[in-house]
C-alpha cells in the first residue's frame, strides 16, 4: 500500500528544506522514499527530485502564452494540466510503488483553501492507487508573535483541513528561531494546543487600537471564536536540523497517515516501524525544549557531537 506526505505551508514557510531533511532522515533509518515537485515555479530544488512536474508544465511557459502574470499563471498552469493528468499520475503511480512519497507543493496558500486542481491530482491517487496520505503543512513559528496573525493562521490550517478532506499535521516551523522574538504572552503548549482563544482578546485590542483596528479586533475574536467552535486545529513543532524534533513529528505523521500499522512497509524500514508502535517517541516540554532552557539542550547537543567525534577518530586511528 502506498504512503504518502503532501507538504504545504505558506511561501517560505520551509516546505523544500523539510523534504530535503526528511529524505535525509528516511535514508538514515532505511526507509526508501522520493521527493516530488508539484510548483511548476519551482525551479531551483535543493534536493534530488524523483518527479518535476515541471516536467509536464512550466510557469514561463504559461505566462508567456497566456500573458499572464506569475500569480495568475500558476493558477492557470495547474488547471490546464488536466490534459498531461493521466501521464503525471502514471509516473507517480511508478513511484509510489517502491519509495514513500513526499510532494512540495507551491506556496500558494489559495490552493488549499479554495482551489482544487492539487485536490483532483490527490484524490485520484488516493482513489486509483489506494494511497495514504497525511497533509503536513507548515506555518512559520514567526506568526506566534502576534496574537491577530496566529488567529489568522489557525483560519488558515482550519481552512485547508476542511478543503483537502485528509488526514492532517499542522506543523509551527522554525520552531528553533521563536525565542529569537522575543517574549511570549503564554507558553508554546497554549500556541500548539490552541487553548481557550479568549485570552488572547486583550492582547488583540492592545496590538489594534487604532478605529480601523476595532472592526480588524472584532472580526479576529469572532475568527477566534469559529476555529474554537470546530475544535480541530492543534500543531506540532518542528527544527528541521534536530534530530529529536524530526523524530517526533514523523511518528505523529506515521499515525496519522497509518504508515505504522502498515503490514508491508513500502521504505522496509522495519526498525523504525517496530520502534514506534512500541512508542519511541520521547515526551518533551517544548517550552523548555525551545525557549526556557534552549541553550542548555544546545551545549548538550554540541558536546554529545564532540564525543562522537573523538570517538570516531579514536576508531580512525585504531585501523591505521
Ligand atoms: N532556522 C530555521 N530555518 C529554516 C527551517 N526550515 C527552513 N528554514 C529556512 O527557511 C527558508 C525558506 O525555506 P524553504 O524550504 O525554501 O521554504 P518553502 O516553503 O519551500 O518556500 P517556497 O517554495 O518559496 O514557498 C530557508 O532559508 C530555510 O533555510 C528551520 O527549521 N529552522
Ligand atoms: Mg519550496
Amino acid at each position: 500500500m502506498p504512503f504518502g506526505q503532501i507538504v504545504i505551508g505558506p511561501p517560505g514557510s520551509g516546505k523544500s528544506t523539510y523534504c530535503d531533511g526528511v529524505v535525509q532522515f528516511f535514508n538514515a533509518i532505511g526507509r526508501k522514499s522520493a521527493v516530488i515537485n508539484l510548483d511548476p515555479a519551482n525551479d531551483r530544488l535543493s534536493y534530488d527530485c524523483e518527479l518535476d512536474i515541471r516536467d509536464f508544465i512550466t510557469l514561463e511557459d504559461i505566462m508567456e502564452e497566456e500573458n499572464l502574470g506569475p500569480n495568475g499563471g500558476l493558477m492557470y498552469a495547474l488547471e490546464s494540466l488536466d490534459d498531461s493528468l493521466d501521464l503525471l499520475i502514471k509516473k507517480i503511480t511508478k513511484i509510489s510503488q517502491q519509495s514513500y512519497i513526499l510532494f512540495d507543493c507551491p506556496g500558494q496558500v489559495e490552493l488549499f483553501t479554495h482551489h482544487s486542481s492539487l485536490q483532483k491530482i490527490f484524490k485520484a491517487l488516493e482513489k486509483q492507487l489506494d494511497m495514504r496520505f497525511c497533509v503536513v503543512s507548515l506555518i512559520d513559528s514567526y506568526y506566534l508573535t502576534s496574537p491577530a496573525q496566529y488567529i489568522s493562521v489557525l483560519l488558515l490550517a482550519l481552512r485547508s483541513m476542511l478543503q483537502l478532506d485528509l488526514p492532517h499535521v499542522n506543523v509551527f516551523s522554525k520552531i528553533d528561531l521563536v525565542s529569537n522574538y522575543g517574549e511570549l504572552p503564554f507558553s508554546l503548549d497554549y500556541y500548539t494546543e490552541v487553548q481557550d482563544l479568549s485570552y488572547l482578546k486583550p492582547h488583540i485590542e492592545q496590538e489594534s487600537n487604532s478605529v480601523l483596528g476595532k472592526r480588524y479586533q472584532k472580526l479576529t475574536n469572532y475568527i477566534a471564536e469559529l476555529v474554537e467552535d470546530f475544535n480541530l486545529v492543534s500543531f506540532e513543532v518542528l527544527s528541521v536540523e534536530d534530530k529529536q524534533s524530526m523524530i517526533n513529528l514523523l511518528t505523529v505523521i506515521d499515525k496519522a497517515n497509518g504508515y505504522m500499522f502498515g503490514t508491508t512497509e513500502v521504505g522496509g524500514d522495519t526498525i523504525w516501524a517496530e520502534a514506534t508502535r512500541q512508542g519511541g517517541m520521547t515526551e518533551v516540554d517544548i517550552q523548555d525544549r525551545w525557549i526556557d532552557n534552549k541553550a542548555k539542550y544546545e551545549a548538550e547537543e554540541a558536546k554529545r557531537q564532540k564525543e562522537l567525534m573523538e570517538e570516531a577518530e579514536n576508531q580512525a586511528d585504531l585501523f591505521e
